[in-house]
């Protein structure tokens, strides 16, 4: 079967589903929240990760299909999660929009229903939209960005330092979170040019505008401990990497939830 049936069927068959990675306060540990990635249950592959169908589900279209059913799988687990394990601030839950999803009219109305049918609290699901998507028509994405904002969910930039934009944008653009790329959290703990400790200059004005902007900020792919205590003295609060953890199946979520509570 060509890949592009395949993957219309999938959708047919609900083939997908939710991990789950933790999103950590870095100088307390506390699980602040996760970030839902989708899995495809390939019948005879096993799991195929994002990156090898992502690209066909967006230039297809059925990026929209999957798009709405992980926001109403993770806004209904986030939902049985706040029920099972209450934490005070709450957890949140970040889905990745991409900008095929983004530029269909039904989005807002998906995000609300979603939000409605699991009782979830708007407050506490965050929408992830990458950088250089955010640039391609400033416009509809403004008005896209607004309307969810008016339903009172959060909005992050994903990828951030990648996109090559002009910064400008970001003061207008109606969004809370920054996230900041792996590409420079890899930095932390690499050799310098002159073979000392290279500094994490991209790290350290990224945490200053998010700081300047009001914005909160999350480091994303730690890997070492190292990383943690740098971002930390850079003014970083949150954080996200195999370090913490990997996306994990939701019953592993489950386990590590019931753990710790
Ligand atoms: O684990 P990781 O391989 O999960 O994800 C790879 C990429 O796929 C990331 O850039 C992530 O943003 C993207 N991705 C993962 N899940 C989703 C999703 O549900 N929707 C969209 N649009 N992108 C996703
Ligand atoms: O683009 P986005 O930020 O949505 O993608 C998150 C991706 O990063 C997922 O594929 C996830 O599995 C991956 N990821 C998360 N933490 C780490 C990490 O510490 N190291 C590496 N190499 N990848 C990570
Ligand atoms: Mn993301
Ligand atoms: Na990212």
């Amino acid at each position: 079967l060509q890949m592009k049936a395949e993957l219309a069927r999938a959708v047919e068959r609900g083939e997908f589903t939710v991990h789950y990675q933790p999103t950590v306060e870095l100088a307390s540990g506390r699980l602040a929240g996760v970030e839902a990635l989708v899995r495809w249950q390939h019948p005879e592959r096993g799991l195929v990760p994002p990156l090898d169908f992502i690209p066909l589900a967006e230039s297809t279209g059925l990026i929209v299909p999957i798009g709405r059913f992980v926001l109403r799988e993770a806004c209904r687990q986030m939902r049985a999660w706040h029920d099972a394990f209450p934490s005070e601030p709450p957890m949140t839950v970040s889905v990745n929009l991409s900008a095929r999803e983004l530029d269909e009219p039904g989005l807002v109305a998906s995000v609300r229903d979603a939000l409605e049918e699991s009782g979830l609290d708007p407050a506490h699901l965050v929408l992830e939209i990458t950088e250089s998507l955010l640039l391609v028509d400033l416009p509809a994405t403004m008005r896209a960005l607004l309307e969810l904002r008016a339903l009172g969910v959060r909005l992050a930039v994903d990828d951030f330092g990648t996109g090559y934009s002009s910064l400008s944008y970001l003061e207008d653009l109606p969004v809370d979170i920054l996230k900041i790329d792996k590409s420079f959290v890899d930095r932390i703990g690499k050799t310098g040019p002159d073979d000392g400790p290279a500094q994490p200059v991209m790290v350290s004005a990224i945490s200053k505008l998010g700081h300047a902007l009001h914005l909160q900020l999350v480091a994303e792919g730690i890997e070492q401990e190292e990383q943690v205590s740098t971002l930390q003295e850079l003014a970083c609060q949150y954080g996200q990497g195999y370090f913490f953890a990997r996306p994990l199946p939701s019953d592993a979520l489950t386990e590590l939830l019931a753990e710790r509570a």
